[in-house]
């Protein structure tokens, strides 16, 4: 059964014009902490939309009082060690899958993003917040440490002093410093987010998913290359567009004054 054909208790997904997938984490009586079934399914959405035609941005987001709290601390503390490394491989899947995902992916954040809730937020391609929301990485006060690509990603959105900072303090932050430091695109008033995120998906939408998904690849490659073998694999991938019809659209429309119309082919 198709991943648009199904009831998840975890997630409510929708759909919108022109071509937009919407996963909304629904947890709401646990500030929609993470557990096992929220990643599977979550999981298996995003993997569905990366492979649905009909799809050409997403948007994760949560409800006015959370995107997500982290991990569900009732259902790992008991957790032994492999226990543990199985959990994390789960959210792996999920945050590659929003990282190498061929669609662009839209955070709408309001809230709470803590711990692995912020983890997923800086998975996603632009991260759009209201001036309410509180982001923080509060793992230090549990015994453990940001464990979901915190330690990794929070360096290379800020700063190495920055994430030292507040992965060791575990200090909560505004959306205010969120934004100053880099690690947000946007922060809007709270009640304009999801039509903020809906207006920035439209755009995104619009586009060659040929080019998003290549220009995507290439800048988060960005983050692990070096900039001449980073700059090879850019040659390939724009190369390659000039094999499609869409590039021909594009520059054909522009050359006729008119707006592009891109198939995805
Ligand atoms: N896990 C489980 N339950 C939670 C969580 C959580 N992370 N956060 C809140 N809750 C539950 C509380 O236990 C409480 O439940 P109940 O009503 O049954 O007692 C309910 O939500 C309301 O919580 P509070 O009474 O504490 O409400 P407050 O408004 O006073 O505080 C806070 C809300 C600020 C969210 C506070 O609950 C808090 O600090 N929560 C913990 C946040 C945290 O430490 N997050 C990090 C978790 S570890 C982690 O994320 C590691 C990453 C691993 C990978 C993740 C994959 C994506």
């Amino acid at each position: 059964m198709s991943y648009r054909d199904k009831q998840y208790d975890t997630c409510i997904v929708s759909f919108e014009e022109p071509n937009i997938g919407i996963i909304q984490i629904n947890r709401p009586k646990a500030f929609n902490a993470v557990n096992e079934k929220l990643l599977d399914e979550t999981f298996e959405v995003l993997e569905g939309m990366h492979y649905d035609p009909e799809v050409r941005a997403i948007i994760i987001c949560g409800n006015e009082n959370a995107f997500a709290a982290g991990a569900d601390i009732k259902a790992v503390k008991d957790f032994n060690a492999f226990q543990a490394r199985n959990f994390l491989d789960k959210v792996h899947k999920v945050i590659f899958m929003i990282e190498d995902n061929h669609k662009p992916v839209v955070a709408a954040v309001n809230g709470l993003a803590l711990g692995g809730g912020l983890e997923l937020v800086m998975a996603c391609d632009i991260r759009i917040v209201g001036d309410t929301a509180t982001l923080g990485l509060p793992e230090m006060n549990l015994g453990i440490f940001p464990g979901a690509g915190g330690t990794q990603r929070f360096p290379r959105n800020a700063s190495i002093c920055l994430a030292k900072q507040y992965i060791f303090t575990g200090e909560f932050f505004t959306a205010a410093i969120a934004e100053k430091i880099g690690l947000v695109n946007m922060v809007v008033p709270a009640a304009e987010v999801m039509d903020q995120a809906r207006k920035m998906a439209k755009k995104l939408a619009r586009k060659s998913p040929l080019a998003m998904r290549e220009a995507k690849q290439n800048i988060n490659n960005s983050m692990n290359a070096d900039i001449k073998a980073g700059s090879r694999a850019e040659q390939v991938s724009w190369s390659m567009l000039f094999s499609g019809a869409d590039q021909k659209e594009g520059m054909n429309a522009f050359i006729e004054n008119r707006k592009a119309d891109f198939k995805g082919v």
